[in-house]
C-alpha cells in the first residue's frame, strides 16, 4: 500500500498561488477565513500534522506541542517568533524558521512613515479636516515636531534599526542607538550612528523609535520611570510589539503632556486597543502593518513555504531550510523525531 503523504497546517488565509507549492509534497490542511484559534483549537490542528505555518497569532508553547507527536517543522511567518516557545520546541526536537531580511526594507519605510505621521501630526490634522473642523486656515494650527536637524534614537540595532537609521542620514538627523550589544564599527560607520546607554538614550532622543526583539526580558522596559526620562517634546514610535511598553503609563504621559505624539503599530493585546489610547489625539494608530506592502508579504509567504518544505526534508534544500531560528535541531544525529527533520 503507497504510504500516506505527510500532513501540513496553514493557520490562515496566505496567498493560494504560493501555499500551493506545499502541495507538491504534503497533505495541505489550511483555513479558508481569517481565524482567531484557541490554544485548544491550535493543538487539535497540530495534534495530526508532521508541519505548520503559523502567523504571530498563533502562540505555541509546551501545552500545545505536548500532545503533536508527529510535529516536526514550524515555519512562521514573520520575523519576530514570541509567539514560539523555542526552548519548548528545541526539547520536543522541533525545528522552527523565521522570515527575516525579505522584510528589511518594507518594515524600515513604515518605521519611518509612521515616525513623520506622529511628528507632524499627519492622521490627526486628517480627522479634524475630516470632521469639518477647517473653517479658516490658521497659522498656529496643528504645529508639529521637526525630523531634520533633530536626534533619533534608535532601541534595537538590528536590520530594521539600521535600515531606519540609513533613512534618517537622508533627512539630516543625529542618529543614536542603544542594542543589547555594540555593532561592528563599519555597520555604526555606515548608519552613521552613535552608541549610547539606554538612559542616555532616552534623555537624548528627540525621537525614540522601538525596534527591538520582544522577550519577557525586555516586557515594558517603556514604562513610567523610562517615559519620565524622555524629552516632553519627544515622541515614541513602537513597530516592533506591544509588550516593550506599559500603554497605560504612555497613556498618561500623553495625556500629561510629558511625551508629545506617540506612533503605534503594535500593542500588547492586540486585536485589542486600550480605550486610553484611542481617545488620546495625540497618538497615531495602526493595525499591525509594517511589513504590509504586496511584495514583501509574498515574499514572507515565499520564504516561509521554502523554508518549510525544506525543514520536512524535502525540495532542493532538503534539511537546509534558509532561515532556521533553532539550527541546534537540525544537526543534532540520532534519535527518530530528532533526525526526522533531515531528509528521510
Ligand atoms: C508580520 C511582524 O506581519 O515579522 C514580524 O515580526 O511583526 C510582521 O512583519 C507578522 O509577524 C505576521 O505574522
Amino acid at each position: 500500500m503507497a504510504e500516506s503523504r505527510r500532513r501540513v497546517w496553514v493557520s490562515q488565509p496566505l496567498f493560494d498561488d504560493i501555499i500551493g507549492r506545499l502541495g507538491e509534497y504534503f497533505d495541505v490542511r489550511g483555513a479558508a477565513e481569517v481565524q482567531a484559534y484557541t490554544a485548544a483549537q491550535i493543538a487539535a490542528h497540530l495534534r495530526g500534522s508532521d508541519g505548520a505555518v503559523v502567523t504571530l497569532n498563533e502562540r505555541i508553547g509546551a501545552a500545545e506541542i505536548a500532545d503533536a507527536p508527529r510535529l516536526k517543522a514550524i515555519a512562521n511567518v514573520g520575523v519576530g517568533y514570541n509567539n514560539l516557545d523555542i526552548p519548548a520546541l528545541d526539547a520536543a526536537g522541533i525545528v522552527a524558521t523565521n522570515t527575516p531580511d525579505v522584510l528589511t526594507e518594507t518594515t524600515a519605510d513604515f518605521g519611518f512613515a509612521l515616525l513623520m505621521a506622529t511628528a507632524r501630526r499627519i492622521t490627526e490634522a486628517e480627522r479634524w479636516l475630516r470632521d469639518g473642523q477647517w473653517r479658516q486656515w490658521s497659522f498656529s494650527s496643528m504645529l508639529g515636531v521637526d525630523l531634520h536637524g533633530s536626534t533619533l534614537g534608535i532601541l534595537g540595532m538590528g536590520r530594521i534599526g539600521q535600515g531606519i537609521a540609513r533613512r534618517a542620514a537622508g533627512f539630516g538627523m543625529r542618529v543614536l542607538y542603544h542594542n543589547r550589544h555594540r555593532v561592528d564599527a563599519a555597520i555604526e560607520r555606515e548608519c552613521h550612528a552613535g552608541y549610547v546607554d539606554f538612559d542616555t538614550l532616552l534623555a537624548s532622543s528627540d525621537h525614540l523609535v522601538l525596534v527591538l526583539p520582544y522577550s519577557p526580558a525586555v516586557h515594558h522596559l517603556i514604562d513610567a520611570a523610562a517615559l519620565a526620562k524622555m524629552k516632553p517634546t519627544a515622541t515614541l514610535v513602537n513597530i516592533a510589539r506591544g509588550g516593550l511598553i506599559d500603554e497605560p503609563a504612555l497613556a498618561q504621559a500623553l495625556s500629561r503632556g510629558h511625551l508629545a505624539a506617540a506612533g503605534l503599530d503594535v500593542y500588547e493585546g492586540e486585536p485589542d486597543v486600550r480605550p486610553e489610547l484611542l481617545a488620546l489625539r495625540n497618538v497615531v494608530l495602526t493595525p499591525h502593518i509594517a511589513s504590509a506592502s504586496l511584495d514583501t508579504r509574498r515574499g514572507m509567504v515565499s520564504l516561509a513555504v521554502d523554508n518549510l518544505i525544506a525543514a520536512l526534508g524535502e525540495g532542493p534544500d532538503a534539511g537546509r531550510p534558509a532561515t532556521p531560528i533553532n539550527p541546534g535541531v537540525l544537526a543534532i544525529a540520532g534519535g527518530d523525531r530528532k533526525t526526522t527533520a533531515i531528509k528521510r
